[in-house]
């Protein structure tokens, strides 16, 4: 995967609006936090208006930069006022939304400055190397996904969700988090781990549909995407919140220094925006 530095192009105006999901979308917190600890992954299903889908699909097509890139994740993407994120996480529902799943999910989850944390993430095709999957764990308690763009071709091919759900608890210290996330988010785990999926029969694939949202544990699901096909855009906004590891200094201080990293990465090629591959750039803290 390709680690990119991009500078978009100017960002469209959108009104401000206070809603943007449809009506009642957040009605059943307590059912998608149950499905999400029972199932792994919520889907709520046709709560994205097809006015915000096609702004958002027109503003990837049109005004994103990928230079050739095969994959752009422009982290902190929702905070820029006037962009299509920004209006959705703007949304008076959104954050208590997110807070209620969270906390059924994980009581005593923490919420920093109840900011949600979001990306917008492009994929440009298949991977042009033979790098594996891009397995992870998110470092937030929940995770929703919002597909704009999804390419349609054979199973397996079509840019699905994958993810073995719940495999991990919340991990009540840090440092147990820190270690798993080093034996397991590295090439060679990542390679074993498809090679050989031994009894792990839990594996769900989810091929993601415009118009819904889908909501999963990010901190306790492994999980990845399968590739897209040749010549298609692949394009999710990804919010993520509740911090598992409320005020950890060691987690600070490390996404501190990845935090330096990402800056010498951005001066180093002088680009006014940052858009990074997370996996390789926020691998301990993300
Ligand atoms: O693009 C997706 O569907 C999910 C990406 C993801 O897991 C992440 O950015 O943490
Ligand atoms: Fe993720």
């Amino acid at each position: 995967m390709n680690t990119v530095c991009t500078p978009l192009a100017a960002v469209p105006p959108i009104a401000p609006a206070e809603r943007v999901l449809t009506d009642g979308f957040d009605a059943s917190a307590a059912t998608v936090a149950a499905a999400v600890d029972s199932h792994g992954l919520a889907c709520l299903r046709d709560v994205v208006p097809h006015d915000w889908l096609t702004a958002a699909r027109d503003f990837v097509t049109h005004s994103v930069e990928l230079n050739g890139a095969q994959e752009l994740l422009v982290e902190d993407f929702a905070a820029r006022p006037g962009t299509f994120a920004h209006q959705l996480v703007s949304d008076e529902r959104v954050e208590p939304f997110m807070r209620q799943v969270a906390t059924a999910c994980r009581a005593g989850v923490g919420f920093g400055d109840g900011a949600i944390e979001s990306e917008l993430r492009l994929v440009n095709g298949p991977p042009r190397s033979a790098k594996p999957l891009w397995f992870h764990y998110d470092s937030t308690a929940i995770t929703l996904v919002i597909p704009i763009l999804i390419p349609t071709s054979t199973p397996g091919r079509s840019g699905e969700l994958v993810l073995y759900p719940n495999r991990r608890p919340f991990r009540r210290r840090v440092v147990t988090n820190i270690l798993e996330k080093c034996l397991s988010q590295n090439d060679f785990y990542r390679r074993w781990f498809v090679r050989y999926p031994g009894r792990r029969s839990d594996v769900r694939t989810e091929a993601l549909e415009p118009g819904n949202a889908y909501v999963f544990s990010g901190y306790r699901s492994y999980h990845a995407t399968l590739p897209s096909p040749p010549g298609s855009l692949r394009a999710t906004l990804i919010l993520h919140f509740g911090d598992v590891h409320d005020n950890s200094r060691l987690l600070n201080s490390i996404r501190g220094v990845e935090r330096t990293i990402r800056r010498s990465i951005r001066t180093r090629r002088s680009s006014p925006t940052v858009a990074v591959q997370s996996s390789k750039c926020a691998w301990l803290a993300d």
